[in-house]
């Protein structure tokens, strides 16, 4: 079983620091003494340090499984969720893991912001260190074009995260968003997108015990093409809600919209629970296909974890299942 977590967390004065000012990253960068791509490319920040006397890694790999969450099916190989991924931003196919190995993960700055007592930015190793000890889970993952996987994530539950920023009585949402910066991912020049990807669920779903920051996959630190070093896993959603290599949390009244959502809200509803009765026009959703094989099987509501999820949407207005998608 999961060994009794560091709670440090839930302590006070682990709850800020005292910086409010917003940066983007390109500009944190800058004034973190990191003069460009240039440098950091070649290992070097000003003052002719090296690199990586400045990095800080997430660490704790692999973390000890937290055996509640267990599969129906067997385990992804590794080389297919790792080399068959969408990221948007470094091109549209499935083949992007060569190109995403361009992005610099380490220094990564966050911020935390909106309906917060203390906005902060933070790097995203000191970040998961105070949310507490990582842990390993098994999870289900099913994309809105009908290819799943299951796989093993490392990472902290999302519910720290919100405790950690103790949101203000009337925050009823979070909004993340990802890198913004097309000399590193050329999907970003394509204007037609309306670039960050951003990604948005409410603060009960936020709070769930499956929703997951995840920092890792198959005991190791995530690869960049599966959202290093910080991404959303939320497995009862499908993929596009999983939002990856985030850098930025805001507490918001105001429902978010996401990335596909606002490109084409008819195929991409802000809710997006899997459910294989609400169709797609483009993609089955009555049935996936697990990645490493060639047959397809049932998708289930909520992707197998109604008992899990089903409250959170109990007493939403639904008059039919596409409710729970729209
Ligand atoms: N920033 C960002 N996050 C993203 C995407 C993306 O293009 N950009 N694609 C989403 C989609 S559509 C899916 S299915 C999952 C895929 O995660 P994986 O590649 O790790 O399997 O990431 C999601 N998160
Ligand atoms: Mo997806």
């Amino acid at each position: 079983m999961l060994l009794k977590t560091k709670k440090s967390w839930e302590m006070p004065e682990a709850a800020a620091t005292p910086e409010a000012v917003w940066m983007n990253r390109r500009d944190w960068l800058k004034s973190a003494g990191y003069a460009g791509m240039g440098m950091a490319a070649a290992g070097l920040v000003a003052g002719g340090l090296p690199r990586a006397a400045l990095a800080a890694p997430i660490t704790g790999f692999p973390a000890d499984r937290n055996l509640r969450y267990r599969l129906d099916r067997d385990v992804t190989p590794e080389k297919e969720a790792t080399t068959y991924t969408n990221f948007y931003e470094f091109g549209s196919s499935k083949n992007i893991w060569k190109a995403a190995a361009k992005m610099q993960t380490d220094p990564w700055m966050v911020m935390i912001d909106g309906m917060v007592d203390r906005p902060m930015t933070l790097d995203a190793a000191d970040l998961v260190k105070k949310l507490g000890s990582m842990e390993e889970r098994l999870y289900r993952f099913r994309c809105v074009e009908a290819w799943a996987m299951a796989v093993p994530w490392t990472g902290v539950p999302l519910a720290r995260l919100v405790s950690f920023a103790q949101p203000k009585a009337g925050a009823k949402y979070l909004r993340m968003e990802t890198f913004l910066d097309k000399e590193i991912a050329p999907g970003q020049a394509q204007s037609w997108y309306p670039w960050p990807y951003v990604e948005g669920v409410t603060l009960d779903e936020a709070r769930n015990e499956l929703a997951f920051l995840a920092t890792g996959i198959y005991g190791k630190p995530l690869p960049n093409q599966n959202g290093a070093p910080i991404r959303l896993v939320l497995p009862w959603k499908y993929g596009f809600k999983s939002i990856k290599s985030i850098v930025r949390f805001t507490f918001t009244d105001q429902r978010p919209i996401s990335f596909w959502e606002e490109l084409n809200a008819k195929e991409y509803g802000f809710w997006a629970n899997v459910h294989p009765g609400v169709p797609h026009p483009r993609w089955r959703q009555n049935q996936e296909r697990m990645l490493g094989t060639s047959n397809y099987i049932s998708t289930q509501i909520y992707n197998g974890y109604e008992a899990e999820v089903g409250y959170l949407y109990q007493n939403m207005e639904t008059k039919s299942y596409r409710d729970l998608y729209h």
